[in-house]
């Protein structure tokens, strides 16, 4: 295809609640959107990056800089784009995965839409419905937590995970566990320890997790090689997959036993089914993340989370987890299962009204 126009839009989303993770506390979803247009016809894309460079070092305002200065511009020059060409001719700009995923799901979204396809035939989906989880944060108080998951299970979610940090870890879990029976449980602590902290973590042991998702800073692969041979319970790794060939090495080293996927983080879908290969080949289970999207990016992940290596629940929660009025059809969970969108594309409409209703600034147009 060749591009015409690429619009960001940046848009506030309030959240039902507020999201505290080891990382700090989110109110509401500062999201940008992409809208590509092309001689073919049109595709969305949702940049996954927070408001601050806090999960990652990307951002949103940075993703809009990079996209608008860097990343639109090398698209827009070339003659010819397809689904497949994006990652090469953003592949110049070291980093910004959740930028150029923004991108390439735009135009994976226009080229599909094009010839009828779905996102779910495109990735190789072998189930028209997915198991969902739930990612609840740190709460207040237990009582608070014990309140929001129980409302969680009664909602049907196949599996809750609890965001973790030192000093919200063992109480929780021990609580929650006792609440729910043998429901899946699993954590999350985004970074938050160190390799000190290893018999600590040991304790977890006794609740029969699922997994522990990221303890360690993203870089340092060998601590998490340390803690998998020193607890029993699955070590995941989120923040540290950035590609296919580390996630193979992250494996091959015994640092991870699952591994969470998540395609805004790993620079889009493609490299997101790749990394689902390299994975189903190993033997080890894949589940998929979520980065609180909106119906936009929720469609997509929900694509993904029904290749035949998403054995365990994703954070594919329902639409009504985050959000009080989603820009697209509302997801709604059924038996603790979300459809996979079938239509063209994405498979889910826009509301442009609320695009522009929750709009936190002008759209910005770029042209070649
Ligand atoms: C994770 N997500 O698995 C992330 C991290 C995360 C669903 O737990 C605003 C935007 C707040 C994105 C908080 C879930 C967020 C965010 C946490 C992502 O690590
Ligand atoms: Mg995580």
């Amino acid at each position: 295809m060749k591009l015409t126009a690429i619009t960001l839009h940046r848009i506030a989303m309030p959240l039902v609640r507020p999201f505290e993770t080891s990382f700090g506390s989110q109110t509401a979803r500062d999201i940008l959107l992409v809208h590509v247009e092309s001689d073919i016809g049109e595709g969305w894309g949702e940049c996954v990056a927070m408001a601050d460079p806090v999960y990652s070092s990307e951002y949103v305002a940075g993703a809009e800089a990079v996209i608008r200065d860097y990343l639109a511009p090398a698209l827009l020059r070339a003659v010819d784009v397809t689904p497949e060409s994006v990652a090469r001719l953003l592949h110049f700009a070291v980093g910004h995965r959740m930028a150029k995923a923004a991108l390439e799901t735009a135009v994976l979204d226009a080229a599909l839409r094009a010839t009828g396809e779905s996102f779910a035939r495109s990735f190789g989906a072998v189930r028209d419905r997915v198991d969902c989880g739930v990612s609840v944060g740190i709460a207040p108080s237990i009582d608070a937590l014990l309140a929001e998951v129980q409302g969680y299970v009664d909602e049907g979610y196949k599996r809750i995970k609890l965001k973790i940090k030192p000093g919200w870890d063992l109480e929780p879990v021990r609580a929650v566990r006792e609440l729910i029976g043998d429901t899946l449980l699993q954590v999350d602590a985004n970074t938050a320890y160190t390799l000190d902290d290893v018999e600590h973590l040991g304790h977890l042991d006794e609740f029969g997790l699922l997994l522990i998702e990221q303890p360690f800073v993203e870089e340092d692969i060998a601590a998490h090689v340390t803690l998998s041979a020193a607890i029993s319970t699955p070590v995941c790794l989120d923040e540290s997959i950035v590609t296919a060939e580390v996630a193979a090495d992250a494996i091959g080293r015994g640092a991870t036993s699952i591994v969470n996927i998540k395609a805004g983080r790993v620079g889009g879908y493609l490299e997101a089914v790749r990394i689902h290969d390299v994975c189903a080949d190993l033997g080890v289970p894949v589940w998929c993340g979520g980065m609180l999207e909106t119906g936009i990016g929720r469609a997509a992940n929900v694509a993904l989370a029904a290749l035949p290596g998403f054995t365990l629940p994703g954070d594919t929660s329902g639409s009504s987890r985050y959000f009080a009025e989603d820009l697209t059809e509302p997801f709604v969970l059924r038996d603790g299962q979300l459809d996979v969108p079938q239509g063209p594309g994405s498979g889910v409409e826009v509301r442009l009204d609320l695009v522009r209703d929750r709009a936190t600034r002008e759209p910005l147009v770029l042209r070649p």
